[in-house]
Formats: C-alpha cells, sequence, structure tokens
C-alpha cells in the first residue's frame, strides 16, 4: 500500500480548513468546543487514531464524538486506546500540536510524527467511530472518517452510541471478543445475561421493589435504555423520562450533572405522570454521569460516592465470604463527600486513595489493586478487577456461592470505563440482594451538605493545584485565604480547580450545615474573582437570592 501524504493537505484544504486560529489542547476530556469550528479537529483527529492504530500494531482504536454534558451547541472528541483506556498522555501532546498546526504544516507536521514514533505507515490499521445524539455529530463523524480514508485505513461506524459502549466495542475487538462481541447487540446480550443471571428470578425482595425511573436528560442513553428494555426479561421494570423525542434539549434542565450541581429537580418534558406514581427509585442519567433520586421536587438522594460505598461494601462482604485474598480499594477525588470518606476508611475499613479529577487518573490509580473501585465527579466509575482477581474468584467460585456472584458481577460490569446503564443494574442488583429500599441505603451514613460553584475569570489557568487538587499553589496567597476561611467553619471543607471542560473555575464547598456550605462556598468564591481576576458579575450573597 502506498500513502501520499499529500492526500492529508489536500482533504485539509479542500474539506476541512481550519477555521480558527484559537489554541486548543487536548484537555481531560479529549477537545471541546463550539461545534462549528470543530470540522478541522475532527478530521485530524481521523489521521491521529489511524497513526495510533499502526503504533500499536493495527489495534483498534475508537475516536468517540461527544461533548458529554456540554450545552447542545457544543461538541468533542476523544480518543480510546486499545485496552478501552483513554489516550495514553504521551499521546495527548501530539493531539493537540496536530491539531494547532496549520493546514499549510499540516502534511509535513503528520511525516513528522510518523518519523518521531517509527510508525509503519503502510501497516493496516482500524477506527472505531461512535457518536452522541447532537445534531452536529453525523456531520463531525464523516470528517473523523475522511480522516482515516486520508490515510488509507480502515474506519468501522457505529452512529448513534453512548462512550462506554464504544469503549466496550474496541476492547471486545481487541481481545478477539473473549471480552463479548464488538456490536450494540453483544453489548445489550452481555450485561442483560449477567443481570438476569443475578437477580435469578427473584424481583422484589424485602423493601426492595422492581420499578425504576430512568431520566435519559434527552441524550444518547435514553435511547440505548429503551433497547434495553425491549430485550430484558421484564427483569427490572424501567420507565424512561426526558427520551429526546419532546422539546427538551440534551442536558436542559435535566440529567444528573443539573439535579447534582445545582441541587434543583429537574425538569420532566415526557411522561412525568408516571415518575411519582411508579417509581420508588428514580435514576437520572447522561451518557456517564448517574444519579438516583427518590422522589418529585427533592433534590438527589444518592450520587457517586452513594454508589461507591454501597458497591465497596457488597464487594468486600463477597470477598470475605469467598475466602478469598484479594487486594480492595477505591479511587475518589476530591469531590467526594468526606462523610462517605470517613464511613468508607473507618465504618468499612475500605482503603481509599485520592487523584486528581478526571476518569484517566482514576481508571490508572483502580488499576494498583485487584479490584479496584473508582467513582469520578461526576458519578462516573466502574470497578475493575485484575488478571489475578479473576483467576482467584473463578477457582473459588466452584465451591463458593459468593464467589459465583462476583463472576457475574465482572461481566455485569462495563469494566473498559464508567458506564451509567451497567452502573445502574449494578447497584439495583446490590439493592435487591440486601433487601434495600432507597431509605435503607442513605441511612448508612449522612451526606454533608455540599455546593459547587462556576466563577469566570480571564484566565483559568492562573490557578494551579496540587495534592490531587486539593491545595491551590497559584496565584500566590490563594490557599492560604481560602484556609482562613475554612477554619471558621465547622466540619469546613473547600477547594477551587480550573474546569478541564468549560472556560471556568469550579468552587466546591463543604460543611456541617446547609447555610454554612452557602456561605463558605460564597466567601471562596469572591477570593477566586478577586485574587484570580474574576470577569464575571459579582457572586450574590447567599440568603439575598438563589445563588
Ligand atoms: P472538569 O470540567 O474538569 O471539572 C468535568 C467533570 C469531571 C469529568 C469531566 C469530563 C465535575 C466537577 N467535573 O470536568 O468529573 O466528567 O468533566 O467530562 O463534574
Amino acid at each position: 500500500m502506498s500513502i501520499n501524504l499529500r492526500t492529508v493537505y489536500a482533504f485539509a484544504r479542500e474539506m476541512y480548513p481550519k477555521l480558527s486560529t484559537e489554541y486548543i489542547q487536548y484537555g481531560t476530556a479529549g477537545f471541546r468546543g463550539k461545534a462549528e469550528f470543530l470540522d478541522s479537529v475532527m478530521f485530524r483527529m481521523g489521521v491521529l487514531a489511524t497513526l495510533r492504530s499502526r503504533f500499536r500494531g493495527g489495534a483498534v482504536i475508537g475516536v468517540m464524538i461527544t461533548a458529554s454534558h456540554n450545552p447542545e451547541p457544543d461538541n468533542g472528541v476523544k480518543l480510546v486506546d486499545p485496552k478501552g483506556e483513554m489516550l495514553d498522555a504521551s499521546w495527548e501532546s501530539i493531539a493537540t500540536d496536530l491539531v494547532n498546526v496549520s493546514d499549510q504544516d499540516l502534511e509535513q507536521h503528520v511525516a513528522k510524527i510518523i518519523k518521531d514514533n517509527s510508525i509503519d505507515i503502510t501497516s493496516s490499521s482500524h477506527v472505531f467511530v461512535g457518536m452522541d445524539n447532537r445534531y452536529h455529530s453525523p456531520r463531525l463523524l464523516k470528517a473523523v472518517a475522511d480522516g482515516v480514508i486520508a490515510l488509507k485505513g480502515n474506519v468501522r461506524e457505529f452512529g448513534i452510541v453512548t462512550t462506554p459502549m464504544l469503549h466496550f466495542f474496541v476492547v471486545a475487538a481487541n481481545t478477539k471478543e473473549t471480552y463479548g462481541k464488538p456490536t450494540e447487540e453483544g453489548y445489550y446480550e452481555k450485561l442483560i445475561k449477567a443481570f438476569e443471571l443475578l437477580r435469578n428470578g427473584q424481583l422484589e425482595n424485602g423493601n426492595y421493589k422492581n420499578n425504576v425511573v430512568f431520566d435519559g436528560a434527552n441524550g444518547v442513553g435514553a435511547r440505548k435504555m429503551l433497547q434495553f428494555i425491549k430485550r430484558m426479561n421484564k427483569s427490572l421494570n424501567i420507565s424512561v423520562i426526558n427520551q429526546g423525542i419532546g422539546p427538551g434539549k440534551i442536558n436542559d434542565e435535566c440529567g444528573a450533572d443539573y439535579v447534582k450541581v445545582l441541587q434543583r429537580a429537574a425538569h420532566i418534558h415526557a411522561g412525568c405522570g408516571t415518575f411519582h406514581a411508579l417509581c420508588q427509585r428514580g435514576w437520572r442519567c447522561r451518557p456517564s454521569g448517574l444519579l438516583l433520586h427518590q422522589r418529585k421536587g427533592r433534590v438527589p438522594t444518592a450520587g457517586r460516592d452513594r454508589i461507591a460505598t454501597l458497591v465497596a461494601g457488597y464487594l468486600m462482604d463477597l470477598v470475605t465470604r469467598s475466602e478469598i485474598d484479594l487486594r480492595l480499594g477505591l479511587v475518589q477525588t476530591a469531590y467526594a463527600n468526606g462523610a462517605s470518606t470517613d464511613y468508607i476508611v473507618n465504618d468499612l475499613k475500605f482503603p481509599v486513595s485520592c487523584v486528581p479529577t478526571g476518569v484517566k487518573h482514576l481508571h490508572h490509580k483502580a488499576l494498583e489493586y485487584d479490584i479496584g473501585v473508582y467513582f469520578e465527579a461526576n458519578g462516573h466509575g466502574t470497578i475493575v478487577f485484575s488478571d489475578h482477581a479473576k483467576a482467584t474468584i473463578a477457582t473459588a467460585s466452584e465451591t463458593k456461592a459468593s464467589a459465583k456472584t462476583l463472576l457475574l458481577l465482572i461481566d455485569l460490569i462495563n469494566e473498559t470505563v464508567g458506564d451509567a446503564i451497567s452502573d445502574m443494574l449494578l447497584v439495583e442488583t446490590i439493592l435487591n440482594h440486601k433487601g434495600w429500599d432507597v431509605k435503607d441505603w442513605i441511612s448508612t451514613y449522612n451526606d454533608l451538605p455540599n455546593r459547587q460553584l462556576k466563577i469566570k475569570v480571564q484566565d483559568r489557568n492562573v490557578i494551579e493545584t496540587t495534592n490531587a487538587e486539593r491545595v491551590c499553589v497559584k496565584p500566590e496567597g490563594l490557599q492560604t485565604e481560602i484556609e482562613n476561611v475554612v477554619s471558621n467553619y465547622k466540619r469546613g471543607r473547600a477547594f477551587v480547580r480550573p474546569s478541564g471542560t468549560e472556560d471556568i473555575v469550579r468552587v466546591y464547598a463543604e460543611a456541617a450545615t446547609k447555610e454554612d456550605t452557602e456561605n463558605l462556598a460564597y466567601e471562596v468564591g469572591v477570593l477566586v474573582q478577586r485574587l484570580a481576576g474574576g470577569v464575571g458579575p459579582e457572586l450574590t450573597k447567599p440568603g439575598s437570592a438563589h445563588l
């Protein structure tokens, strides 16, 4: 196969010219921005994925087109490495440079990547592409596919899928289907089979009832949930709201982020009658995040920390009962509620570590354990099992029922990345096994009230942090001022960090009471505005209006 790099330039010039000179960076969630400026970015990511696949000996590389929880006019792209991990950090800068180079320099730049990484450009390559249901995604998908074609790579388009589904397909293909079939059907099949075996015909137990409502946030998760329902043998009764067929927009006044960050009940654009009538539990979803909401009008009652503690406690119990010796660990970020960390460390006696925000950091740390549980700030989480853990569990499952359950859990969990649908099925399984309703679950510990704020500043990168983002080292003096403020509040904790996905600085605060939490968040927000170049309107003092 002969490849002429001139084709890359020709495609770029004719079809995907670079329209913006603004410097963009491959961040925690790949590239994100206004969709109208992303065509050239997508084309170049198609090129990069092909190079990466050749670099990795022809293994499948995934390209996901989504801006996840961002507003609808935004889109984004991220690459998935062969084992389902996020793109290796050493290639993030290659991605950044490739996207920022001018059209004129593109051909030479691609040649340099090939040379620097000793890539055999004539070898085979495979790229899987998926997209969310934003209206501009199909256009952007075509740009990615053209990037692959420009380098004569093989591209397989999956159309509208969730991000975790694409990770699943990549891993399934790269493991020669031992992980599952790399198709939408293969994904449903694997999860549903494990879920129904774990249910074992027991649909209700004690306080656990078999009805849930699923808020699809008008996103791709809603469509896929409907597909699940079609294939499930009524093993879980699910009503889907915000299906994306009414007037509602993606993540607009609904979804996990809206409910969690603003602490308001979501708008329900369809099927609201069913919400309370049917439901003891409501799952609020976006493609990645997950949140459980008990009743209409109430703020959320269970998010990532509750899920993490429920899962950790359950795994600990199964491992103990199976009489196997495995290293268990839970990975959190600074956003984890302080009360959850206390509960996990003191009551469950489960080892905990804290890492910076971003799935790649959590996933990486979780791999250090035999069974690593992680849940990201947004509720995005999963469990990873080492090969040693899998083999030990398989052996024990021959004699121990608890180990058999563990074995099925491995199949139920999308180990490749946090998957809200798989996580929901996992929680439903655990609650059913325990005979718990939401009240039982929530009563395990009391969350500290917490508050997040978004602060607009001139340049969010003036903020630098250390110690898993819990300490701010720049601008000078800000950390000392934060600590002074925090010391006035009982059980107070606060930190600030630049967002990796939005042009803002995030403030997190928690304290013993709701009122204190609001005041603490406000005070820290004002400090950020003063010391880090705030550009937004003045923050409203708590009590005077809604923040
Ligand atoms: P940033 O914008 O860096 O805070 C957000 C979420 C992360 C993760 C990424 C990627 C919060 C506080 N942060 O990151 O958890 O989901 O987006 O989508 O929710």
